[in-house]
């Protein structure tokens, strides 16, 4: 009797022992706290930026795209309005220029970051959904699980990384890790931008439930402001929050 209960009881500890080993190689799922919100004119944000301390905004569709800083009281300082066969997308900065994606169009916009007039144009196979800047590589997403890493200069892809997650659409860099919205998901996930690994899952269904329109209506912009501080926005969203991702 005694040897079967050590028994029983080793297996209970190596039971033990594996659920919390399992447990700790599980993506933890972390909450947000909305700090500020502020009212904008309902956008389909399709990037968000601070660039020298503004907020950038590119909007996307067909007909309805453009590219603009918007002050702190939610109104356009200045928006520069994309030709109609041009749908919008991810947008990002160097310390040089600013670079907006377009959607279907193949075509990269490098713009200057003070007028946002276009510099050069830049033809790219591919869609394009979401654009960071790690401080080398512009990195596109195309709604796959992969991260295109694009040379500065001639936009041409260097490597491609693969993360679990489908859907990637806009990004930002942070500190070494880059942030992705997850398509029609309330989940923004910080991934290892070298290995593509998932480090943490952010849930903002807080966010989304109060923005529940159409199912284009989708969470949508991320904007890094400093420490673990950031803007939010979304697809026809009439707020863009500042949030700690805690
Ligand atoms: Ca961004």
């Amino acid at each position: 009797m005694g040897v079967f209960s050590n028994r029983k009881a080793k297996i209970w500890v190596l039971f033990l022992v594996a659920l919390l080993g399992l447990s700790a190689c599980a993506t933890e799922v972390v909450e947000l706290e909305v700090l500020e919100e502020f009212d904008v004119d309902p956008t389909f944000v399709q990037g968000l930026e601070i660039v020298d301390d503004r907020m950038v905004v590119s909007v996307g569709k067909y007909g309805n795209s453009s590219i603009g800083f918007i002050g702190k009281d939610g109104k356009y300082e200045k928006i520069d309005e994309l030709e109609d066969m041009y749908f919008a997308e991810g947008m990002s900065a160097s310390d040089k220029y600013i670079y907006q994606l377009t959607w279907r169009e193949n075509m990269l916009f490098v713009r200057d970051r003070t007028t946002l007039d276009v510099v050069k144009s830049i033809k790219y196979d591919g869609e394009g959904w979401g654009l960071a800047f790690d401080g080398e590589f512009l990195i596109r997403s195309d709604g796959s699980n992969k991260l295109f890493y694009h040379d500065l200069e001639s936009f041409e892809v260097k490597k491609v990384v693969e993360t679990k997650h489908q859907m990637l659409n806009e990004l930002e860099f942070v500190d070494g890790k880059l942030y992705a919205n997850i398509w029609q998901s309330s989940e923004i996930v910080k991934l290892d931008p070298k290995t593509g690994e998932t480090i943490e899952v952010f849930d903002l269904s807080e966010l989304t439930q109060k923005h529940k329109g159409t199912p284009d209506d989708v969470l949508n912009g991320i904007a890094h402001i400093e420490g673990n501080e950031f803007y939010i926005g979304g697809k026809n969203w009439d707020k863009i929050y500042k949030v700690r991702l805690r």
